[in-house]
């Protein structure tokens, strides 16, 4: 059972990524699970999905990272042992830290069979001033692309090329060793390349 999570910053496109790469991942005769954390913009609507055999959680009540650590840490237990998904996709809210988010998975792994997949973060194209401004955001978003094994620019459907290299050459300078693609869940656009992350990742 392998667990990704999509994080980043409130709105950056969490629940939109999620929803289509959950459809693509279950196509190939897999067993897919989501874990949402809050509900956002895009709510969830766990019964339309589990209706086409996912298994949907959902947490409240505090960050998975942090208040409810061990509701998620059970929660993943439980979805280990009733129903043994191959994939764990989780949406933490938009103000988890990554590595936190992993500690908490770690957490239910003592008796779980777990392989801790890749932390993909979502960097919405369309602020990066507002996300990378120290006196507003830029502390939390900078400490999510820090964690991030995997750093999606997102919504570049929105924005055009200059603006683009712009925020990629931002990103590059906070996180040397992350793979940074380009998404947009609207076209398409990176969408293959996150699911081929997903699958190799080896933990
Ligand atoms: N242009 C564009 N907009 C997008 C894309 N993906 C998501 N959005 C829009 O961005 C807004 C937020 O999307 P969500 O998927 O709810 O984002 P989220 O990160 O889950 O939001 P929270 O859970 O509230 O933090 C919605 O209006 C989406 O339609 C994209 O690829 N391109
Ligand atoms: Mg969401």
């Amino acid at each position: 059972m392998k667990i990704t999570q999509v994080a980043g910053f409130l709105g950056c496109g969490k629940t939109t990524l999620m929803l289509r790469l959950s459809r693509e991942l279950a196509g190939a005769d897999r067993k897919i699970a989501l874990v949402v954390n809050e509900i956002g913009e895009i709510p969830v609507d766990g019964k339309v999905i589990e209706e086409s055999g996912m298994r949907v959680k959902d947490i409240g009540g505090g960050c998975i990272c942090c208040e409810v650590a061990s509701t998620f840490a059970k929660t993943v237990y439980g979805l280990y042992k009733d129903f043994n998904p191959d994939h764990v996709l989780v949406e933490p809210t938009g103000v988890a830290v990554p590595h936190q988010v992993k500690m908490a998975a770690r957490m239910s792994g003592r008796d779980a069979k777990i392989i801790m997949g890749p932390a993909i973060v979502l960097f919405d194209a369309t602020r990066p001033g507002e996300l990378l401004d120290m006196d507003m955001l830029g502390q939390l978003v900078t400490t999510q692309v820090k964690d991030a094994d995997v750093v999606a620019i997102s919504k570049v459907d929105a924005v055009d090329e200059s603006q683009l290299e712009t925020t990629t050459d931002k990103i590059r300078e906070l996180n040397a060793s992350a793979e940074i693609l380009r998404l947009s869940s609207f076209t398409g656009l990176g969408l293959k390349r996150i699911q081929e992350i997903i699958l190799q990742w080896k933990g």
